[in-house]
């Protein structure tokens, strides 16, 4: 059985690969960076996981349980619908119940795309998991495998659609990104898939989001967000200076909320990395924005990554 499925995720990656354009990341081409492909291979396993918190200027190392660590993404549990499924060399069967034989069955498809997702260093994964519950049905899920120093952690998969067809799974500015062909609405699944389909997600506080469609001027950027004392400002990583964080912002309550959470005792003014969804607009005419260059109007509040910097993405972008 296992070699039958090898097989038709072989065939369903030979689609897979064809192509990719580059439309979900308005981010500008200067915003583009990072991705990858590729298995990495693990040579050492660490006994004791360290991963690190920033609070202001310092780094705190946080010791991580080694509970629910795998040794790489294709062995590691994902959460599917609710339900833990952990794979096995890429593939999970399971009775729907002890005295069925009815199996539900899992694997992963198609080769896993590499790049840190969570901007603490190191490479985490994302990849595209069939989910056959035995029914009529075949779901497509993306899942991450968070890397914990060498070790992996898999997230909740988050549902593309039934019986659609993946074309690429991408990486960029730590936001992954699936294509793929789905029916239309009226479409019945006797039909092939043909209505081109995006979905970009995000890995943020442990676990995988859907984001909401772009709209025509809207760019994924990462940055600094400060928030204080009449600031109220983001210095996205592809422009040189602040621009006040408009308070039309839909996301603005979510950033403040996170800017509070993530920053409870620091200093005054302490810029904090996030990833946001947004357009650039003229500065306010008066106010506390009018002494900025311009304003920016955040519409989704992608990540918080206190770990993050624009040196570190310049030097990526090398
Ligand atoms: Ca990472």
């Amino acid at each position: 059985m296992v070699s039958e499925n090898r097989m038709k995720a072989a065939k369903g990656l030979s689609a897979f690969k064809l192509c990719f354009l580059a439309a979900c990341l308005v981010v500008g081409t200067a915003d583009v960076y990072g991705g990858g492909s590729g298995r990495k291979e693990i040579d050492v396993i660490p006994q004791v996981a360290v991963k690190y918190d920033r609070a202001g200027e310092d780094r705190i190392p946080v010791v991580v349980s080694q509970q629910g660590l795998a040794s790489d993404p294709v062995n590691a549990t994902y959460i599917i619908e609710g339900s833990e499924i952990t794979l096995k060399d890429g593939y999970s069967e399971m009775a729907v119940r002890p005295d069925s034989a009815t199996k539900i069955r899992t694997f992963a498809l198609g080769d896993m795309v590499e790049g840190d997702l969570d901007d603490d260093g190191d490479e985490d994964a994302a990849l595209l998991l069939v989910h056959d519950p035995g029914g009529s049905g075949t779901f497509y899920y993306v899942a991450v495998a968070e890397n914990v120093s060498g070790r992996h952690r898999g997230t909740n998969g988050v549902r593309l659609g039934d019986r659609i067809a993946p074309k690429d799974l991408r990486i960029r500015n730590s936001v992954v990104i699936a294509r793929y062909a789905e029916r239309g609405p009226s479409g019945p699944m006797s039909t092939a898939p043909s209505v081109e389909a995006l979905l970009c997600l995000a890995f943020d506080e442990g676990k995988l989001k859907a984001l909401k469609p772009l709209g025509q001027d809207e760019q994924i950027l990462e940055g600094r967000v400060t928030i204080g004392h009449e600031v109220r400002s983001f210095h996205a990583c592809t422009r040189k200076t602040d621009y006040w964080l408009s308070g039309d912002s839909p996301a603005l309550g979510e950033i403040m909320a996170r800017y509070e959470r993530a920053l409870p005792d620091a200093r005054p003014y302490t810029p904090l990395f996030m990833v946001l969804v947004g357009t650039f607009l003229e500065k306010p005419s008066d106010g506390l924005g009018a002494d900025y260059a311009g304003a920016f109007l955040a519409t989704q509040l992608v990540a918080v990554r206190p770990e993050g910097n624009c040196v570190t993405k310049s030097e990526q972008n090398r």
